[in-house]
């Protein structure tokens, strides 16, 4: 691992009742290189997990009632700022859920483009996916939302596995609300032409099955989701218009960290032609339409608006598997 000056890092965990999982999690993020302090956010759990977290090894901090996955990783955030001001130091934030088990061990890769400098955030593409019944309509959604918002979507939109650097978090604030919080950054950072980097790791979460209480899950998700797209979509300026795709990506023929060949960029175009592409990208944006896109995630880049590769406002692509796990 590159020693930089960003080369410590926290993992902050959001946790909502992992007694289950959250002691190897723990366990498992405690050895990662560079991390000297790992952060459990229990969101109002009632079956034990905070004292479990604390057990571990982690430092815990509560929410009195459950406020959402975002609100907790805030929380997790500013904990951490707080650290950083003691210690006068600046630690890059990795997020991992807290399902993730003893494969947390694996998130090693995700956090070194961040402390080397040369990644503002990272998303996980998990090598290992396991078979979750209905989880690929939100993922569409965060597909092909966070396509027409910004002309490129990664490989698995919702994957919480995210290191940043705070200035980049700070960037991203406020945060969208509970499970639209990923769908978000991603636009965010990327609009705001901040370095994003996809990692392939070999994580591995806990598979929610088709019971009623896991329907109930993604239907949150999928609010949430809808949520951050819509003002995301409906407030874009002119100048953010989707950037070229370069298509999808063919499985095995990139490294986690190469980089697609830039695709040409389109004539600049004047303001009025702008708004009204704009405009008609807004009105096509149907949110229910999402539903049975099987193009939707599927992995491509965009490059900046200056074409130019390894520069700011840029996002690089390492896999092309539309589906993700969590
Ligand atoms: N703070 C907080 N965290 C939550 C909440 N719900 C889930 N989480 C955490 O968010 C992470 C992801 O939650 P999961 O239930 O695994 O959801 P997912 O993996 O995105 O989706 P599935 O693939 O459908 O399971 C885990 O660390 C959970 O503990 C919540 O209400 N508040
Ligand atoms: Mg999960």
């Amino acid at each position: 691992m590159t020693q930089g000056p960003l080369a410590r890092l926290a993992v902050v965990i959001p946790a909502w009742n992992e007694a289950d999982r959250i002691a190897d999690t723990v366990a498992a993020a405690i050895t990662l290189p560079g991390a000297d302090l790992v952060a459990v956010v229990d969101d109002g759990s009632r079956d034990g997990t905070a004292d479990i977290a604390r057990q571990a090894g982690a430092v815990v901090l509560g929410h009195a009632r459950n406020r959402g996955k975002a609100a907790a990783m805030e929380t997790g955030a500013e904990a951490v700022r707080l650290a950083d001001q003691r210690d006068g130091v600046s630690r890059a934030l990795l997020f991992l859920d807290a399902d993730l088990g003893a494969t947390a061990a694996q998130a090693g890769p995700l956090a070194d483009p961040v402390l080397a400098g040369t990644a503002d955030m990272t998303i996980a593409a998990f090598t290992t996916r396991v078979k979750l019944g209905g989880h690929g309509l939100v993922v569409r959604l965060s597909a092909r939302g966070t396509r027409r918002a910004i002309g490129w979507a990664p490989a698995q939109p919702l994957n919480g596995q995210r290191c940043l650097t705070r200035a980049a978090f700070d960037a991203a604030r406020p945060l969208a609300r509970g499970f639209g919080v990923e769908t978000a950054l991603t636009i965010d950072l990327v609009r705001k032409g901040l370095r994003v980097l996809e990692v392939e790791v070999g994580l591995e979460h806990r598979a929610t099955g088709t019971d009623l209480r896991s329907q109930l899950h993604r239907a949150r998700q999928f609010a949430d989701v809808g949520l951050a797209l819509v003002p995301r979509l409906l407030l874009a300026p002119p100048t953010l218009l989707p950037s070229p795709s370069l298509g999808p990506v063919s499985p095995g023929s990139h490294h986690p960290r190469s980089r697609l060949p830039a695709a040409p960029l389109p004539p600049p175009r004047r303001l009025p032609e702008m708004v009204a592409e704009r405009n008609r990208y807004t009105a096509l944006c149907d949110i229910s339409g999402a539903v049975g896109d099987s193009s939707s995630g599927r992995g491509s880049g965009i490059v900046g608006r200056d074409g130019s590769p390894g520069t700011f406002g840029q996002a690089e692509v390492t896999r092309g598997d539309p589906a993700r796990p969590g």
